[in-house]
């Protein structure tokens, strides 16, 4: 039997105001690990990383964004070249809530309705400073048609299950399952080795 590798892949575009924790969202999926020092995303930068869900092996490459004006101009290009936009806010700043507003626009402006987005409300460890409810959140989500998660990167509260839930809205299924019986052949999804889950990559690479 044929082990066809067909290792599907994805780009993630992470979005959303200056220091609502895009890079230690990013940095606590990859490493599991959080650093409190603050550090300013210079520019956009990615880093790809291996899901072995059940039924499937995905590549995501997640691009991270600064929210800076100076590099505003960069990201409408890298929304155009994504297929999943995961939009943050701090749920103890309400202004980047609302906020969200202006980024779930500008990823309609570039992809229409072929995007998966998800709103995700981090920092829920800062619970007397929570200015933006989960109610509000789900409601805002539900409005305008997309997915919701809150997380905590500083904890490593529901950051798995965040990037659990866009591999399983991420397209590949249905194209899998509307293929004729007879055209299919015998495609193994497991991985035989697997000694590292996590491939480091810095920009420049078109891997
Ligand atoms: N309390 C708390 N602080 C966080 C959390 N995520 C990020 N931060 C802090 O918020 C600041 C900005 O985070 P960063 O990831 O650089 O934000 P970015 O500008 O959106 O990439 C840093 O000081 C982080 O340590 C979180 O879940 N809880
Ligand atoms: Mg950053």
């Amino acid at each position: 039997m044929a082990v066809v590798s067909a290792l599907a892949k994805y780009k993630l575009v992470f979005l959303g105001d200056q220091s609502v924790g895009k890079t230690s969202i990013i940095t606590r999926f990859m490493y599991d690990k959080f650093d409190t020092t603050y550090q300013a995303t210079i520019g956009i930068d990615f880093l790809s990383k291996t899901m072995y869900l059940e039924d499937r092996t995905v590549r995501l490459q997640l691009w991270d964004t600064a929210g800076q004006e100076r590099f505003r101009s960069l990201i409408p290009s890298y929304i155009r070249d994504s297929s999943v936009a995961v939009i943050v806010y701090d749920v103890a700043n309400r202004q980047s809530f609302l906020n969200t507003s202006k980024w779930i626009e500008e990823v309609h402006t570039e992809r229409g309705s072929d995007v998966i987005i998800v709103l995700v409300g981090n920092k829920t460890d800062l619970v007397d400073k929570r200015q933006v409810s989960i109610e509000e959140g789900e409601a805002k989500a539900r409005e305008v048609g997309v997915m919701f998660i809150e997380t905590s990167a500083k904890a490593g509260f529901n950051i798995k299950p965040l990037f659990r839930k866009i591999a399983a809205a991420l397209p590949g299924m249905e194209t899998l399952s509307s293929t004729k019986q007879e055209d299919m052949v015998d495609v193994n999804l497991k991985p035989t080795v697997n000694t590292s889950q996590t491939e480091q990559q810095s920009g420049g690479c078109s891997c």
